[in-house]
């Protein structure tokens, strides 16, 4: 396997929209949001970003699009490829103009990729797919479904695998599970979270060298790995000590962020960049 996690250079992100208290969530009972703090919490995400990576391109939040900040979702970049999604979600479509624009007008003139668009009857959200090395494990979830497998086996067959994860609960895979190199995974302790891990151990196959970690908040199965830092949720002691520990294993920084506003709708932190 080639290594894909800390190797990145670039990120795209999104402003947060003064109309995220709309944003689509599970549970719509939820909490009231307060924008202004979401705005100095995705403020401190990018100074990270920015403090980490080599280029960190911001793309304008659009008051149109109340879960813009959520780019993670509408497009993935993959071993030369950048392909932007048809979003599971039909209120959210309208958020891909806006980053096939910073694509063609800004990437595409520093970094070599193949561009794609996702059709009909394909639906995918960035935050259902996990890449190890080479491989790609796609979440059947509300989100994404099968012909998003196909889709993508079709660009990247036959150097790159693309597995299928069945999902049973949570929004996207990378909800209940991500990973902090190509051998070490974060998974939440709960059925969603092992069911999603025995699937992805089971398609690396009897070769593949792979550790588990369950962390007790299912918030917290969701890091973001940049070159040198693991960042984890603020706030879950429990599950911080874990991640900890296997940060500094693997001599990374780990620092913890508040992204509290962003799970009262359902983000986590790898949701609020596109990596690459
Ligand atoms: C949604 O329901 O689509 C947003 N409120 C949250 C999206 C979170 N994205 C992600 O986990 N990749």
């Amino acid at each position: 396997m080639t290594e894909q996690h800390g190797n990145s250079k670039m990120a795209m992100v999104r402003g947060v929209a003064q109309s995220m208290q709309s944003a689509l969530r599970q549970d719509p009972s939820g909490l009231v949001l307060d924008v202004a703090k979401a705005r100095d919490q995705h403020l401190a995400y990018t100074e990270l970003l920015r403090r980490n990576l080599e280029q960190v391109i911001e793309i304008d939040a659009d008051d149109n699009q109340p879960d813009c900040c959520f780019i993670e979702d509408t497009a993935i970049v993959h071993l030369g490829h950048f392909i932007l999604c048809r979003m599971g979600a039909p209120e959210r479509r309208g958020e891909t103009k806006g980053v096939r624009q910073a694509f063609e007008q800004i990437v595409a003139r520093t970094a070599p990729l193949i561009f794609h668009c996702l059709e009909l009857p394909t639906a995918l959200d960035g935050g259902d797919v996990l890449r190890l090395g080479r491989d790609l494990f796609v979440g059947l979830s509300k989100r994404s479904n099968a012909a998003a497998v196909d889709s993508l086996r079709a660009i990247f067959s036959p150097k790159g695998q693309v597995h299928a994860v069945p999902l049973s609960e949570g929004l996207h895979l990378k909800s209940v599970l991500t990973a902090i190199d190509d051998h070490t995974l974060v998974a939440a302790d709960n059925n969603a979270g092992r069911l999603a891990a025995a699937s992805v151990v089971a398609g690396l196959g009897p070769g593949g060298r792979i550790e588990v970690a369950y962390v007790p908040d299912a918030l917290c199965a969701n890091v973001l790995r940049l070159p040198s830092t693991l960042v984890v949720q603020q706030g879950y002691p429990r599950s911080s000590v874990i991640l900890r520990r296997l940060g500094e294993e693997r001599q990374l920084d780990v620092t913890e962020l508040d992204m509290s506003e962003f799970a009262k709708v359902d983000g986590a932190l790898t949701c609020c960049s596109i990596l690459f």
